[in-house]
């Protein structure tokens, strides 16, 4: 699935630059809103709380799980999530896939929202970057699994110059062996969920941090964010425990009438 998403992907990409050419995107980020703190946000809410902080993540529908929420307003849930008190949002752009939208993300920003929002797309090239800065995103995700060494390396550069954070997503051992040798990563992701078979597995969180892994992280400062799967309060004690400093959590909270109240609840 996940080199099927990224051929459309692709496509998609050649089609938007074609549309709007790299350089009338960089004349829209001089009027664009200015970028929030999205590490600092979560590492906050961490110390506040003594929990993970929580990424809340906007998806109307995903390709392992069909249409999660009827009657999706993203700004109705994203507000939602503030008011549950969520430190920062994710907001699923790609619309093949998860029915998302960059004018979902746009208009979550331009309602006022104060927590960071995270722009969760599918990147495979560096015009996306500056595109989901135009529309509101305080950080974005680049994918190991779609990504080579060199391409996440001068990504992360282009998000310091733009005032993005990045969270680099891992799933494997070997991914994140890689991540942990480029310069500059501050957040990485742990996907329990394997993108090829979207087996859910929590445990994977804790396997990859254990041993050297695990305390090359600390001694780097890196802030892990435990991403898919979580659905009970259990379930953030156990990530917790494996080291993580912050969660991603979908499904089960978009799924509730009230999803602010399933946070704060
Ligand atoms: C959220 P869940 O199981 O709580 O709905 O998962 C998030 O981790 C998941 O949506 C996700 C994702 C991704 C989606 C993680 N990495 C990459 C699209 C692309």
């Amino acid at each position: 699935i996940l080199e099927e998403i990224v051929w459309h992907k692709d496509n998609e990409v050649h089609q938007l630059k074609q549309w709007k050419p790299i350089y009338t995107l960089k004349k829209a980020m001089e009027d664009a809103l200015p970028t929030r703190d999205f590490v600092g946000a979560l590492r906050e809410a961490n110390h506040r709380t003594g929990l993970p902080g929580l990424i809340a993540e906007v998806k109307k529908a995903s390709p392992s799980r069909g249409v999660l929420r009827e009657n999706f307003d993203p700004v109705e849930v994203a507000q939602s999530y503030e008011k549950g008190g969520a430190a920062c949002l994710s907001v699923l752009t790609d619309a093949k896939y998860f029915q998302g939208s960059f004018e979902n993300l746009e208009a979550i920003r331009k309602a006022g929202v104060k927590c960071p929002l995270l722009c969760k797309e599918f990147i495979v090239d560096a015009w996306q970057i500056y595109y989901a800065r135009t529309k509101g995103a305080d950080a974005i995700l680049l994918i190991a699994a779609i990504l080579p060494d060199l391409d996440i390396k001068y990504m992360i550069k282009i998000c310091k110059v733009l005032g993005l954070a990045a969270l680099v997503e891992v799933h494997d051992e070997r991914e994140m062996d890689r991540v942990l040798g480029i310069e500059g990563v501050e957040l990485i992701g742990i996907n329990n969920r394997n993108l090829e078979t979207f087996e859910v597995d929590i445990s994977n969180t804790k396997k990859l941090l254990e041993g050297e892994r695990g305390k090359l992280i600390r001694e780097k400062g890196i802030i892990v964010v435990g991403e898919s799967g979580l659905f009970t309060p259990e379930h953030i004690a156990y990530v917790q425990e494996a080291g993580v400093g912050a969660v991603l959590v979908g499904e089960s909270l978009v799924k509730q009438s009230d999803p602010g109240q399933a946070i704060s609840g």
